[in-house]
């Protein structure tokens, strides 16, 4: 077991590149997403897409209120970030690829060159410069062509599609990608089945199940089938799953606060890692199916092939912790879920409750259920920062968050947990994938710019900036 944690940071395509339309890049469900402020009803206008929404959304041509169009600017500001991602000094940086870059539509035989070259570039700044890569293949950014035409990932024709884009990367990069990642928190198609699986609602109507469930099972074929592409050219890297985890605790010591809890963390966290990981379809998922009569479309191959093509290593997202009741109780909000307020606990200005132990526990709860090395993918603090008049950004709360999550995975670390790696999310300012936000901001790296697109978009380092860099250095 390597004890050498590797220190990254993350971003996100359709939260950082902008460029929605260049160099032949299509359009993708990230950019029909408007700006709402934030009030009651902006997570399911902007996260929970209809079909007129998106119609409005074809409508408006430039960036208009679509946020993930213009991202951070990252892709007129690609040198100057690698360079700021260099003199951090990260032992590895997560980013994912924007598929409809590559293949505009979806459905093309062949991708487009101007796309793929982007990505070369920063491929081969990163390695130039000794710096890992964590590729996320895809970051809830799906062409929107295949969700008009095809009905997205409930067609099981997106899975060949996927795989078609998926056998480009990996042999363009075999030698060049240290973890590949086919998802990102592939069990956020249950909650948020727009980002997650391209699904589009009717104004008022409630999803189908059936149809969610559905797409995650395509989904899950996608990844085994790019997993046994991989391995059958040798690529350097490893296989990867990722999911978010909420890290649950019962509200109170009554039984039925506790059964709650396992069954939620089953389906909510462990179900789409058990697959994955382990290569089949947990028991305790039969009794969720019948319950909802909900029957999963397989062909007579699908069950091999997840078994035979399990991942190397687990990865997870990790914000805050969680707390589970059978009662009614106070909710405050998560990373894509609300969930019960603990009273131990001090929230984010977006309610998202602060746990580092949280941390230890999850690492611990990961690593014991799948015995394969661990990488936390994502956690970071989102906030509000001030940039001073002498663009300075103060941020000691951020500095404070990261030093406590830190000290519990070195904890983890004690614990025998095998952490691989850690991914700062946001390594610099982007776009919030659930309230779409410029101002909810991550980054050690500060980015003039607001919520109605209005900045400079010049990049200023925080104070985590030169905190990080030496923590890297040190540890
Ligand atoms: C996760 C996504 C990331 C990131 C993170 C923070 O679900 O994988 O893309 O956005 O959430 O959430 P938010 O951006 O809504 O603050």
């Amino acid at each position: 077991m390597s004890n050498k944690i590797l220190w990254g940071g993350a971003t996100a395509s359709s939260q950082y590149e902008g460029a929605y339309d260049q160099d032949g890049k299509g359009l993708d469900t990230q950019d029909c997403r408007p700006y709402i402020p934030r009030t009651e009803n902006a997570t399911t206008k902007t996260r929970l897409l209809s079909y007129d929404t998106i119609a409005e959304a074809k409508q408006c041509q430039g960036v208009g209120n679509y946020p993930f169009r213009q991202g951070s600017d990252g892709y007129h500001h690609c040198q100057e970030d690698l360079d700021l991602i260099k003199e951090l000094g990260l032992d590895v940086y997560r980013f994912s690829i924007s598929w409809s870059r590559i293949f505009p539509h979806g459905d093309e035989l062949e991708p487009n060159e101007e796309g793929l070259k982007y990505y070369d570039h920063i491929i081969h700044d990163l390695k130039a410069a000794g710096i890992k890569i964590f590729l996320t293949m895809n970051h809830y950014a799906l062409p929107l062509y295949l969700v008009e035409k095809y009905g997205g990932w409930t067609n099981r024709k997106t899975v060949d599609f996927y795989v078609r884009f998926a056998k480009t990367i990996l042999s363009r990069w075999k030698d060049d990608i240290d973890f590949w990642l086919p998802f990102n928190e592939i069990n956020a198609g249950y909650f948020r089945p727009y980002n997650g699986v391209g699904l589009v609602k009717e104004e008022n109507a409630p999803y189908d199940q059936s149809l969610v469930f559905q797409s995650l099972h395509h989904q899950f074929l996608a990844s085994a089938k790019t997993i046994a592409y991989g391995r059958q050219i040798g690529v350097k890297g490893q296989f990867g799953c990722m999911i978010s985890c909420f890290c649950y605790y019962p509200l109170t010591a009554k039984p039925e606060d506790n059964m709650k809890l396992v069954h939620d963390e089953n389906v909510n966290q462990w179900f789409c890692s058990d697959v994955l990981a382990r290569g089949y379809y947990p028991s305790y998922m039969s009794r969720f199916f019948k319950e909802r009569n909900i029957h999963i479309q397989m062909e007579k191959d699908d069950t091999k092939l997840l078994k035979d093509n399990t991942c190397d290593f687990v990865s997870f997202s990790y914000y805050s912790s969680s707390v589970v009741t059978i009662d009614e109780a106070p909710q405050t909000a998560g990373n894509l879920v609300v969930t019960t307020k603990n009273p131990y606990l001090k929230a984010t200005e977006w309610g998202w409750q602060i746990d580092p132990i949280g941390m230890r526990i999850t690492l611990n709860k990961v690593y014991d259920r799948y015995q394969k090395p661990v990488i936390v993918s994502e956690n970071g603090l989102g906030t509000h920062d001030i940039l001073e008049a002498d663009h300075q950004i103060h941020d000691t709360y951020r500095i404070e968050y990261l030093q406590q999550h830190f000290d519990q995975i070195m904890e983890a670390v004690e614990d025998g947990v095998d952490v691989l790696a850690y991914c700062m999310w946001g390594i610099i300012d982007i776009v919030s994938a659930g309230s779409c936000e410029m101002k909810k901001r991550y980054g050690v790296i500060y980015v003039d710019a607001d919520n109605e697109r209005n900045g400079t978009y010049n990049r200023y380092k925080k104070d985590s900036f030169y905190w990080y860099q030496s923590y890297i250095k040190n540890h």
